[in-house]
């Protein structure tokens, strides 16, 4: 088969952001685009030739046609063998797995994730490394020069691959196997908890509802929790992944998942509600009437997580996001293991997994995941909470609230600004910048500012620096605003505005937390002078 050397130029607008590109998916539809991005990440990582790649992605409308390029661009630069989830779908845990699993040189995985899905929404492309994990700042800057450098891309002419029947093609010279998606990420997961456990549970009656959002977590939720452990058929609900999410938002929050919600919170409410996201990596919990905040979950599941078989012998160390309230580091302290506070984006975990200084990691944004894989892990989060459930026998709400008894609560919530014009979030970023001297000891209504400053985070392991990673003005009495612009918006710029405070050991655990966090957010929304730089007070989206 003969390699085709096409043309091209430079596209505007190749830029990675949090999680590999992301853009509307007429755009990626554009003549080239698609390709000088993935020719681009070729580049960066030295050629294809001879390597093994893994390559699938959540579903979403123009999945399979992308999944045919990148297999032809693949042949094209000298791939040796490509992995292939059946019908092109992956999670994203899975897929790091599978790169783990096979040794692989690393994989493209397709998603924008959270983001609604349709030929008017959002795609996205992410790169991971030979570690299963996002590709480190390094290598995006990397592929980002390649994309301004570009002047030719490689391919192969040859009808579409086959990924309907799982088994071994090749395209020309290179192998391509097709997997099963869910079969090797069961198994992970069956190593990992206690199945038998969480069987006996689910014999006992205990009643769960588990929302796929119409998104990849469908088949891998109804193949591990229905057919390997017991739970009643139906528990799976929004099962079947759809190209468009089923015209859903497919995050799994209180808002995008509001029917799950509604129901935790009515008389019909079963044991357990839990959700995830298109590719399968961010997870919502919800017991009975009980929300539980991802930074709680993270606190949580990292204080119980002896119970499970994997982490029998204790963890390493927890890490979280920089945005990410301090419950984990509290039962870091109380464990005697190390925290550490990273900037947004799970690739910043890597680098502390590979080096065996944390076990489990977290983000406010609704993902937790361990060194299992090196992605952020939807269904492993819930099976985690199913065993810690089945070896405590307490309910959700009662497990959080001794959880609260034990460390104290932080009362959380985030505020997303969204299409805010680009040079007013600049503005108002700037202007946070501009007094951080001026603010100490100043007060907001019943606020004092107690430090202000910008997180820069300095990599304990290959001694990095990643700047600018989100303003936090910390208040005397435990209240902490923060302020980033979001990496994962595919318009205009999204504000994200996370407000926490704590309660201490002897305040008040009972409060609903907005009314909780009304001094902090009145403090937060006048320093950054909201209303002038933005125009509005009232966010988009609370969660
Ligand atoms: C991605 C990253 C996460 C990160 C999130 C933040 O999530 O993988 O690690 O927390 O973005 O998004 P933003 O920059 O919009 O606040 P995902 O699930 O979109 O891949």
């Amino acid at each position: 088969m003969q390699i085709e050397t096409i043309e091209t130029t430079p596209i505007e607008g190749q830029m990675p952001g949090t999680s590999g590109l992301r853009k509307k998916t007429r755009v990626f539809m554009e003549p080239r685009f698609l390709e000088n991005f993935i020719q681009a990440t070729f580049d960066a990582i030295g050629g294809g030739d001879g390597k093994t790649l893994i390559v699938g992605g959540d579903g979403r409308y123009f999945n399979k046609d992308a999944i045919q390029t990148i297999l032809r661009m693949s042949a094209g630069n000298g791939v040796a063998q490509v992995i292939v989830g059946q019908n092109g779908i992956l999670s994203t845990p899975a897929a790091s797995h599978l790169i783990r699993l096979n040794g692989a040189d690393g994989g493209f995985i397709l998603s924008a994730s959270h983001n609604p899905g349709g030929i008017d929404e959002d795609f996205g492309v992410k790169f991971n490394a030979a570690n299963g994990g996002p590709a480190p700042e390094g290598l995006t800057a990397k592929m980002f020069e390649a994309t301004q450098s570009i002047s030719a891309y490689k391919t192969v002419t040859a009808p579409d691959v086959d990924l309907g029947t799982v088994g071994d093609v090749t395209l020309g010279e290179m192998a391509i196997r097709v997997v099963d998606p869910v079969e090797s990420y069961q198994a992970l997961m069956a190593e990992l908890f206690d199945f038998d456990a969480i069987r006996a549970l689910f014999a006992g009656g205990f009643t769960m509802c588990f929302d796929a959002m119409h998104a990849v977590t469908g088949p891998y939720a109804k193949a591990i929790l229905e057919g390997t452990l017991g739970a009643a058929k139906g528990t799976v609900v929004n099962g079947v992944p759809l190209e468009d999410f089923g015209k859903g938002h497919p995050d799994p929050n209180p808002i995008w998942a509001k029917e799950l919600m509604d129901l935790m919170m009515s008389d019909k409410a079963p044991d357990l509600g839990a959700a995830s996201d298109g590719d399968g990596d961010r997870n919502m919990i919800v017991g009975r009437g009980a929300y539980v905040t991802p930074s709680d979950s993270l606190a949580i599941l990292a204080a119980n997580a002896h119970l499970a078989p994997a982490y029998r012998d204790g963890l390493a160390g927890i890490a979280r996001s920089m945005p990410t309230s301090p419950a984990s580091d509290r039962v870091a302290a109380k464990l005697g293991i190390g925290s550490f506070e990273t900037p947004t984006g799970w690739k910043f975990f890597g680098n502390l997994l590979d080096a065996g200084k944390v076990t489990i990691c977290g983000e406010e944004s609704a993902g937790t995941g361990s060194d299992h894989v090196r992605e952020k892990d939807g269904l492993w989060a819930v099976l985690l909470w199913l065993n810690i459930l089945a070896a405590r026998k307490r309910s959700v709400a009662d497990i959080v609230a001794q959880h609260w008894q034990d460390y104290g609560r932080d009362y959380y919530s985030r505020y997303d600004y969204e299409a805010v014009p680009t040079d007013a979030a600049n503005t108002l970023m700037a202007h946070l910048r501009g007094q951080f001297d001026d603010l100490l000891g100043q007060s907001f209504g019943n606020m004092t500012v107690a430090a202000a400053d910008e997180f820069s985070y300095h990599d304990p392991v290959d001694g990095s620096v990643s700047q600018n990673q989100g303003v936090r003005i910390r208040f005397e009495g435990g209240g902490r605003a923060v302020f980033r612009l979001s990496g994962t918006g595919t318009q205009g710029a999204t504000l994200r505005l996370y407000l926490e405070q704590y309660s201490g050991m002897d305040g008040a655990r009972d409060l609903d937390t907005q009314v909780a966090l009304a001094d902090v957010r009145a403090a937060a929304q006048a320093i950054c002078d909201m209303e002038a730089k933005i125009g509005r007070t009232t966010p988009d989206v609370i969660t």
